[in-house]
């Protein structure tokens, strides 16, 4: 039977957690109204939860206002990332793990890594980095698999000062070129395979394409993991362990200014191109602390289990940044949760007394298909608090996650956050924001949202309202600027609502304040909780030989949130045909990835387009949402037969 959900209903956590949380209600109240009121003052405080070689003097330095956006936290301080994470837990923790790796295969044993073997190992590859000619402000691009080595290649970077950029091992030989090329990387870490769910994609193949679109000089360093067979290119391809093996297990850190870029991370937006978001060191690192210990109220002891992949901000923030600055224990998780059986996730959560589990919707809904009884033969008692994260949880997700996962007493938190906000934006803290199913309720110290009206971009002041996400001040976590491309960075974020820092999502605010995060307004799709940009696709399908046009949107999807519609107008003389859908499936497979494969492709004559010539998405939109009742003004199309002919031979009539 499926769980009923009461989206009215609201979650408060029990006597006992609140008497042991971090942060209750009234200090919630206290601390939240300080980090708007006097920014400085409240960051000045939290800022020295790290540790900083030169101390601040400054704080708050920021400025919204479009053509003058400048974003600097702790400017004058100075520290390193990688110390932070490691060295300076030496003293009382050299002994304690930092890092569970769980392997895809339960056969094999899973690593227990200590902090000091986390300062050795990062050591090692620090110097191979080095031994390469890698140095301060130098991008490494990272495109490995869940491994420890992923975890070890960023702290390496992060210690000698090299900018890294990860690229998710699912994108494809041609997005890794993309990447390396744009952010003019030095050297590539990869590995043989990937192995997930039994399967295994192979890195080294892909990366060997890539780099045949980028300058010679790239290096290539490869984590023979799997041990296959895999092609050799002597003078560019280095074998990472061996190198390892020999070179020093210390490495001196660099320092680093605050606001010395830490890391690249490429995302899609609503034009073809990915944008390379950039993060630097003092700032993010305070705020991707600050939110993993309040927002999962981790509590030392404590295991946390982020399942994001390290590919994604989620898993820089809470596997790695995040949770190592506060000393925590982290897992890692090489596989997928169906491998080998529907209950993987939960034995994990059992063998390693996980404490915190953080995942998105699209993996609870998938599960929730298979049945709770793969839940319930684990013992998940270790569990105190459950996270979402990635799209809104719808409430049947949220409830089968509460009941069975839960099991009714643990809270859930659900962060609303985004690569480019570094950390989590709206968020409960368990012990003092009672959840409501489905809304990412409250702000974190020091966010500012504000709902403004889309059309005249006018501030809604009342509480209960809806409109389009917008955060009126800086707050430490957040992106500085993309890569190489200030302007970009401001028409991006800072144009469309002047003054303010633009989501790209549309929201709702309740009668109690809280925020229930709508989707996004803009040509972002959201994916298995991965975002896509649908000139992305539309720019993959049209470089097919027989496409003429193309145009994507997003359609509900039952497991994966939306799914990927595309409308298909092929050159003149060419048949539609099964054979040429499956062609045109992995053509895009090829250019972007797995993840970027339509789900449905629909050969469309005509697509509906004004007599300018522009597409008319908010019709593509409703036929792919099969409502096609109500799809509004179509007199100003060139054509509007053809409306006629997508309604009839549409894809979705669920
Ligand atoms: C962390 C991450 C960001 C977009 C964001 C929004 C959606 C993320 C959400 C959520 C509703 C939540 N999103 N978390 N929507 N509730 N709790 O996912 O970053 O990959 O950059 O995606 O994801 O639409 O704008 P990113």
């Amino acid at each position: 039977m499926k769980d009923q959900p009461d989206a009215s209903a609201v979650y408060k956590p029990s006597d006992d957690f609140v008497a042991n949380a971090h942060v209750d209600a009234g200090a919630y109240a206290k601390m939240y109204a300080a980090s708007v009121a006097d920014p400085d003052a409240f960051w000045a405080e939290h800022g020295q939860r790290i540790d900083w070689i030169q101390p601040f003097t400054k704080v708050k330095n920021t400025n919204f206002e479009f053509g003058k956006v400048d974003i600097k936290w702790f400017e004058d301080g100075t520290l390193n990332v990688s110390a932070n994470c490691i060295d300076r837990h030496m003293i009382t923790r050299a002994n304690q793990t930092a890092i569970i790796w769980e392997p895809d295969d339960p056969k094999t044993p899973a690593l227990h890594i200590t902090y000091a073997k986390l300062l050795e190992e990062t050591s090692r590859m620090a110097n191979v980095l080095k031994s390469v000619g890698v140095k301060k402000g130098d991008r490494v691009v990272i495109y490995l698999p869940m491994i420890p080595e992923a975890a070890y290649a960023m702290l390496a970077c992060a210690r000698i000062g090299a900018i890294h950029s990860i690229v998710f091992a699912g994108f494809s030989p041609d997005a890794l070129a993309n990447r390396i090329n744009d952010c003019d990387a030095k050297v590539v870490i990869t590995a043989d395979y990937a192995p997930r769910g039994g399967k295994k994609t192979p890195l080294k193949d892909n990366t060997d394409k890539a780099l045949l679109h980028c300058s010679d000089r790239v290096k290539c360093l490869v984590v023979k993991h799997t041990g296959d067979q895999i092609h050799w290119i002597a003078d560019r391809d280095i074998d990472l362990r061996q190198q390892m093996d020999w070179a020093k297990p210390y490495c001196p850190y660099v320092e680093m200014g605050a606001e010395d870029p830490l890391f690249i991370l490429y995302t899609s937006g609503s034009t073809g191109k990915p944008k390379g978001v950039v993060h630097t060191s003092g700032g993010y690192l305070v705020y991707a602390s600050m939110t993993q210990q309040l927002t999962f109220d981790y509590h030392d002891g404590d295991v946390f289990w982020c399942t994001a992949d390290v590919g994604w901000v989620t898993g820089h923030s809470y596997i790695i940044y995040g949770p190592l600055a506060n000393g925590a224990t982290t897992l890692m998780f090489e596989g997928v949760p169906t491998f080998p059986d529907a209950g993987r996730f939960w034995e994990v959560c059992a063998k390693h007394k996980v404490s915190q589990f953080y995942t998105a919707p699209t993996a609870i809904r998938s599960l929730m298909g298979l049945g709770p009884e793969w839940v319930e033969k684990h013992d998940l008692s270790s569990l105190k608090v459950l996270g979402s994260v990635g799209e809104p949880i719808n409430p049947e997700a949220w409830n089968w996650y509460n009941t069975h996962v839960g099991k009714g007493t643990r809270p859930i938190v659900d962060t609303f956050w985004q690569t480019e906000t570094g950390g989590h934006m709206l968020t409960p803290l368990p012990g003092a924001i009672p959840a409501k199913p489905g809304s990412a309720t409250l702000p974190f110290f020091g966010v500012k949202p504000v709902v403004l009206d889309p059309a005249t971009a006018k501030v809604h002041d009342e509480v209960e309202t809806e409109g389009v996400l917008c955060i009126a001040d800086s707050w430490p976590g957040q992106m500085r600027t993309l890569w190489g491309d200030h302007e970009r960075f401001q028409e991006a974020y800072f144009a469309q609502y002047k003054g303010y820092y633009f989501t790209g999502d549309g929201c709702r605010r309740d009668a109690d304040g809280y925020y229930w995060i709508t989707g996004r307004v803009d040509d972002v799709i959201n994916v298995s909780g991965h975002r896509m940009g649908t000139a992305e696709v539309e720019s993959a399908l049209v470089a097919h030989e027989k496409v003429a046009e193309a145009a994507v949107v997003g359609y509900p999807h039952d497991i994966k949130g939306q799914g990927i519609y595309a409308y298909v107008t092929l050159m003149k003389g060419v048949e539609p045909s099964d054979a040429l859908r499956k062609e045109l499936e992995a053509f895009v497979r090829q250019e972007i990835g797995p993840i970027a494969k339509p789900d449905l492709i629909q050969w469309a004559p005509g697509l509906p387009k004004t007599r300018s010539g522009k597409i008319m998405r908010r019709i593509l939109r409703k036929i792919a949402e099969n409502d096609f009742g109500s799809l509004g003004d179509t007199s100003t199309l060139a054509d509007p037969s053809v409306v006629d002919d997508l309604i009839e031979n549409r894809m979705n009539r669920h």
